[in-house]
């Protein structure tokens, strides 16, 4: 939990059949706005239909090499993939399932596999996402919320599919090295079913002890997991309607989509600013939290220039101001309209994203701040202090500027 609470920005990459829709089936298309790797719910395509589409995965421009280097030159210092998705395609070479993507598709490769050891190469910690919820298994049974029109038949056996995520999740565990850990989706499609969660994640904890169980289930954390996670909001904001109010005392972490979609829609444009995606990771850790900022790589395997691109100016961002957030916990400021603050040791940082004026005052931050400069450069910044807060006199700047960041030295530590 410590270095997942240190390291602050990850990388979330959703990449499977439906990349190869792209947001499209026979002719409809899904809504800018909603999620392309739904598109089997969304037109109810029949487990029959899917699965031979799925046959034509063969990204033959895949390069494990390109895709953790440029995590890393965003400043991410972790990845979750897809291992298995809501369609029930397994991403790795599965020996409980030939519908995977080595022995169902011409690609023959295990791309998983690929990235494990590159991530490992690279120093990069490596989660897999398993969907709980399954549209393909025929032992998904009883249903619940999704995947009632796929054409399965009426009857199935719930624990033998329970059997079958354990075989699958001890195979991700035991032949892909160590794992950051396990990011675990799509419970909340059946909320009351019995999961045997608590074998499940014991099954984790003795294949891999430090394997992180990060479940997105949407409800307060439960026992033995270890990370809570937010989709699409910060911890407690809930602008998505399904995520808990509920903050728990685990590490934390928002996911969040660069356009609106977690697979590959070709048709979505509505791609984040490098300044907003800024924002969020700023606030993310103005809120105690990690950002996981998502891709949805092309079927061939290659990635939009769109997200290239940003992750590359956040990339130049993190070089520099970089120290702000890792490392840091939330600071003595919740989070305002005007930005957020991050602590570490004695020092805190003042991130202004949205302030026009030169002077910003704050609340008190509990302790007397001894010296303020500008992060970048180093600019002594003008202070006034009294028993209600600090009032800063900023430089006047150039307002293009994401997040100017302002270092308080605060003397809780005597220097
Ligand atoms: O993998 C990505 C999405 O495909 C997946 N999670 C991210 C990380 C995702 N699944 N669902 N959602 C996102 C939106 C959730 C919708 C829900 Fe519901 C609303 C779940 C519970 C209430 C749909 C409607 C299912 C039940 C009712």
């Amino acid at each position: 939990m410590a270095w997942f609470r240190h390291d602050k920005f990850g990388m979330f990459i959703h990449w499977g059949p439906y990349s190869l829709l792209a947001g499209e089936w026979k002719g409809q298309r899904v809504p800018v706005g909603s999620e392309a790797e739904w598109i089997m719910e969304r037109f109810n395509i029949p487990v029959k239909e899917y699965r031979e589409m799925a046959r034509r995965m063969n990204p033959v421009n895949f390069n494990a090499d390109q895709w953790v280097s440029l995590a890393k030159a965003a400043g991410m210092k972790y990845l979750v993939i897809t291992a298995k998705h809501h369609d029930g395609f397994a991403m790795y070479h599965s020996r409980v399932s030939e519908y995977n993507i080595v022995d169902w598709t011409p690609f023959k490769r295990d791309p998983l596999k690929e990235l494990a050891d590159e991530c490992q190469r690279q120093g990069i910690k490596l989660f897999f996402y398993y969907s709980q919820l399954d549209w393909h298994h025929p032992d998904y049974w009883p249903r619940g919320s999704t995947g009632l029109k796929t054409g399965r038949p009426e009857s199935g056996d719930w624990n033998r599919y329970l059997d079958f995520m354990d075989a699958e999740l001890t195979e991700l565990l035991t032949h892909y090295g160590p794992l950051g850990g396990i990011w675990f989706d799509g419970m909340w499609d059946k909320p009351a079913a019995n999961w045997r969660l608590q074998e499940t994640y014991a099954l984790i904890h003795r294949l891999q002890p430090s394997a992180l169980i990060v479940p997105n289930h949407h409800q307060a954390p439960l026992p033995g997991e270890d990370v809570q996670t937010f989709e699409q909001d910060l911890p407690g904001a809930n602008t998505a309607g399904f995520n808990t109010k509920v903050i728990g005392a685990l590490p934390l972490e928002t996911s969040l989509t660069m356009n609106n979609s977690w697979g590959f829609n070709i048709t979505d444009r509505k791609f984040k600013s490098v300044r907003e995606l800024i924002g969020y990771l700023v606030r993310a850790a103005g809120n105690d939290a990690n950002l996981l900022l998502n891709i949805g790589p092309r079927p061939d395997g290659t990635i939009q220039p769109e997200a290239i691109e940003r992750l590359r100016e956040l990339g130049k961002w993190t070089a520099t101001y970089g120290t702000s957030i890792y490392g840091t916990r939330k600071g003595p400021i919740p989070p305002r309209d005007w930005g957020a603050t991050t602590r570490r040791g004695d020092t805190v940082f003042v991130h202004v994203l949205n302030w026009p004026d030169r002077a910003l005052s704050l609340p008190s931050i509990g302790a007397r701040a001894v010296r303020a400069t500008m992060l970048a450069g180093g600019q002594a910044v003008g202070m006034t202090q009294s028993d209600s807060g600090i009032t800063l006199t900023l430089p006047a700047s150039a307002s293009d500027e994401p997040d100017r960041v302002v270092m308080l030295l605060t003397s809780t530590g005597s220097r």
